[in-house]
């Protein structure tokens, strides 16, 4: 059976006597959901709200009837999620297993009506209980269990295997408290913790049942076994149950739904009596917390590990869980490991899940009495790396003390593959010693520790990168002594977006009016946007088209003054940077812009009627320990202020930031936003996913040549994409010639006045020491080159004035970056891995 199955089933009853009818008795057991009809999900509904939760329409709260109307729709998932199951249980194939510390899900009930196609079913219902659907649906926390692309990439990639029908899961951490919620206090960023369990979790199913132990620390010891052979064994000091919680991942009205499982830590009995039983009640119920702290963050990282102890628990936990559940439970009894490759590839998410690959082999030696020899032959065949950086210091180290305490047997093995590995290297290079050093599993300073990337790299069947310049460069750049030794095992994935989640529930008009013109289907099939091509020369359609985009703008303005207080001009150019705070995606070279165009208008160097009136719209959460990112949150909210209470600029320039971007948040911004604002330094932003969900919603770009612009500028065209800024080896170039960037200061008039003004204290109620931090930085450091890139950027912003003006033109270019975005979708990221690294056909 192929992984793509030809023929999918379908929601309805085709899915009997398909040929995914399962066969067994067991499975002809009857799960129906309710009637899919008004009366049935209404009635469903007060099921769930009198019998399960026990509580009296009359009496409930909002609360209330949002648990009951999220676990009504969950129902009517929940004989396709059984069934999917059995249909794969019967008939084992080879599956993907997704190892993925975050997942950034965004709300899941708009998600699930879609998936069930009961939008109109449910909200009918409601109404006739006399209830605001509505105001219920905006009830929903997110599960923000992800920090950024890398965590919604995950989500969105989960959508797309089970749209398509793959035999898949995904494993990872149930985080009890998410990224944190972002709140401002004078401008300042304060972190909230992020209670999302705090109304009950209505989305997910528990099975303490099937518990999972890990263990950690203690020594490892040589002993003779039964047929008289020298082994080694662990024996570890203390060990936590993971808890299975189950989420469904509904594939797209195709009668598919997959499981997301995520693990929990709780102590274990042996755990308190071990260490700290002596009869110590409290110290024993000290230790239940000291277990259960395993799972109860998500660290707030933007690529900059920290390197702590709790994390490598936190990887190690979920890893060993997913590899037991996977090998015991998923399966069949008996299955001969020498063929595990037959049945699974692990795809690691970056670095945070490659503990794995010495947990597997621990597993396949220690606990099923594999030699060495057979355990790395399948080991090597199981897992296959993506990296999602390139700045070095995102690359994760783990010193060799600290993995040494924690996790001592799966040091002795690092060593072992690193051992053979160095072999090898120093058969295929001779005397070449220094090589051996930079590629070693283990480097020597400033402190001895475990490359990851590199251990990923040498047992992985493949490494990928995110976008094809990305690709490369960790190939030539990040790697390069890695790809001389096996060229072949480097390849490419451009990363995508889910449409069902990007574009229909997020655009609804201008997912009926793709409809209405190309017909149904376009959401699994998004190549077929090329079929809106025609109609970007096309009054009425551009006029639609037109009209779809300030409907969503007139949208986002209510929402923003309802969430944030915030007022937002009628009529203007929506430009929009959403994104995590980072030096390298340079914030601060939009806030220049931004500054300049400020100055320009008060200073009277341009004709207010030469100005096309600009809406910005920030937002960004840095991380908590992250200065710099901090104090251009602060910078950024000065700028915001001071604009918003100075007349001679109100009518023509405003600046929003709203507070706690998240997936919520993005889903109402991007589809309002006219430009999206992509301005990494060259090189920095491995792909970008925000990128490519603006160019589907009819923003147009404003990029360098980073990441995965290059291919969104290859695709919509030159004339439809607004580049800015050195290329790659530009950048290369000047940081080895070295960056002064006083020197662009000091020749660059505008760019003085610029920071001049910024500098000044105009921004910060005087104070000169509050914009102190970034300005200096910029002036004497500037890591990541705004400045060099300051007057290319203001040339590309005036061009996009100029064609902002053209109304017709620019429209026309808004739906041309739609027609030819397809290329974008998740979907055919998954495709990709399928034929590149999870099945390849050679
Ligand atoms: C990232 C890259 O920086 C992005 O360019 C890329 O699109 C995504 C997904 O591949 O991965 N790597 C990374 O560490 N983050 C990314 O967004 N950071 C966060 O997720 C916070």
């Amino acid at each position: 059976a192929g992984w793509l199955a030809d023929e999918t089933p379908r929601l309805d009853s085709s899915v009997k006597g398909s040929a995914f009818e399962p066969t067994s008795p067991r499975a002809t057991e009857p799960v129906v959901g309710p009637e899919r009809t008004v009366d049935g999900f209404a009635k469903a509904f007060l099921d769930e709200l009198n019998f399960e939760a026990g509580v009296a329409l009359k009496r409930s709260t909002t609360t209330d009837q949002y648990l009951a109307l999220a676990r009504t729709i969950r129902g009517y998932l929940m004989a396709d999620w059984l069934r999917t199951a059995e249909r794969r249980r019967q008939n084992p194939t080879k599956m993907v297993g997704y190892l993925s510390a975050e997942y950034l899900l965004g709300r899941q009930m708009g998600n699930s009506l879609l998936a069930t196609d009961l939008g109109d079913i449910a909200e009918q219902a409601m109404t006739s209980l006399g209830l605001d659907f509505n105001l219920l649906r905006a009830q929903e926390i997110e599960p923000g269990l992800g920090n950024g692309g890398l965590g919604r990439l995950a989500a969105c990639f989960i959508d797309s295997l089970a749209s398509m029908d793959v035999p898949s899961i995904g494993y990872g951490i149930r985080y009890e408290y998410g990224i944190f919620r972002q709140t401002f206090e004078e401008g300042r960023q304060v972190e909230v913790p992020d209670a999302w369990l705090s109304l009950g979790a209505p989305w997910e199913f528990p099975h303490p049942d099937r518990a999972v132990q890990v263990n950690f620390g203690g020594t490892t010891e040589q002993y003779i076994d039964g047929d008289g052979r020298t082994r080694r064994r662990w024996l570890p000091a203390w060990n936590v149950q993971g808890i299975p919680y189950h989420y469904m991942v509904p594939g797209y009205q195709n009668g598919v739904v997959n499981t997301l499982r995520l693990w929990s830590a709780r102590a274990t009995q042996e755990f308190d009596l071990k260490i700290f039983n002596s009869g110590d009640y409290a110290e024993a119920v000290r230790a239940q917390t000291f277990a259960e702290n395993i799972s109860k963050v998500l660290y707030p990282e933007d690529s900059t590990p920290q390197g702590r102890e709790l994390r490598l628990q936190q990887q190690y936990f979920f890893v060993a869980c997913s590899l037991k559940d996977f090998i015991d439970r998923t399966l069949e009894e008996d299955f001969d490991l020498t063929r595990l490759d037959e049945r699974i590839i692990f795809q690691l998410n970056d670095t945070h899940p490659v503990i794995a690959i010495p947990e597997m082999m621990r597993l396949l030696m220690d606990e099923h009495d594999m030699e060495w020899a057979a355990a790395w032959e399948v080991t090597r065949k199981c897992f296959a790396y993506t990296c999602h950086t390139l700045l070095p210091e995102a690359l994760e180290v783990w010193p060799v003390e600290l993995m040494t305490r924690l996790l001592p047997r799966h040091m002795e093995i690092i060593y072992r593959i690193n051992e053979e590995f160095l072999d090898t290297v120093r058969e295929a290079f001779p005397g070449d010693e220094l090589r051996v050093r930079r590629m070693s599993v283990i480097q020597e300073h400033p402190e001895r520790a475990v490359r990851m990337a590199n251990l990923a790299t040498v047992a992985g069947v493949k490494v990928n990168g995110v976008a094809a310049l990305h690709s490369e460069l960790l190939r030539d750049k990040l790697l390069p002594d890695f790809a001389a030794l096996w060229p072949n095992k480097f390849t490419n994935v451009t990363n995508g977006v889910t449409p069902r989640r990007f574009i229909r529930l997020a655009n609804q008009q201008l997912s009926t009016l793709i409809t209405d013109t190309i017909g149904p289907g376009w959401e699994t099939d998004l190549e077929r946007l090329r079929e809106l091509e025609p109609y970007a020369d096309d009054a009425a359609f551009t006029e639609s088209f037109r009209q779809v985009k300030q409907a969503n703008k007139d949208r986002l303005r209510s929402i923003l003054s309802q969430r944030d207080g915030i007022e937002l001009p009628e009529h203007a150019m929506l430009d929009v940077m959403v994104k995590r705070l980072h030096e390298y995606k340079r914030q601060t070279l939009k806030l220049l812009h931004i500054v300049s165009m400020y100055d320009d208008i008060t200073s009277g160097r341009v004709r207010r009627e030469d100005v096309v009136p600009r809406t910005f719209v920030f937002g960004a959460k840095a991380a908590p320990g992250y200065f710099m990112a901090k104090e251009i949150i602060f910078l950024i909210n000065s700028v915001a202020k001071t604009i918003a209470q100075d007349p001679r600029v109100t009518d023509l320039m405003a600046v929003a930031f709203p507070a706690n971007y998240n997936v919520t948040l993005a889903n109402k911004l991007i589809p309002a936003a006219d430009l999206s604002e992509q301005i990494s330094l060259a090189g920095k932003e491995a792909s970008g996913t925000g990128n490519m969900k603006f160019a589907l919603n009819g923003a147009l770009t404003i990029g360098t040549d980073d990441g995965a612009n290059v291919e969104i500028r290859e695709l919509v065209g030159d004339e439809n994409f607004f580049l800015f800024g050195m290329l790659e080896p530009e950048v290369a170039a000047l940081a080895d010639r070295g960056y002064t960037p006083s020197s662009f200061y000091e020749s660059n008039p505008a760019l003085k006045r610029a920071i001049d003004l910024l500098a000044s204290g105009h921004f910060t109620g005087g104070d000169r020491s509050l914009a102190a931090p970034v300005v200096d930085d910029l002036l004497y450091k500037d890591r990541f080159m705004a400045l060099a890139d300051f007057q290319s950027y203001l040339d590309a912003q005036a061009r996009v004035d100029a064609a902002y003006r053209d109304v017709d033109g620019w429209t026309r270019s808004a739906v041309l970056n739609v027609a030819r975005s397809g290329f974008f979708s998740s979907d055919r990221s998954m495709r990709d891995y399928l034929d590149r690294i999870w099945m390849p056909k050679s």
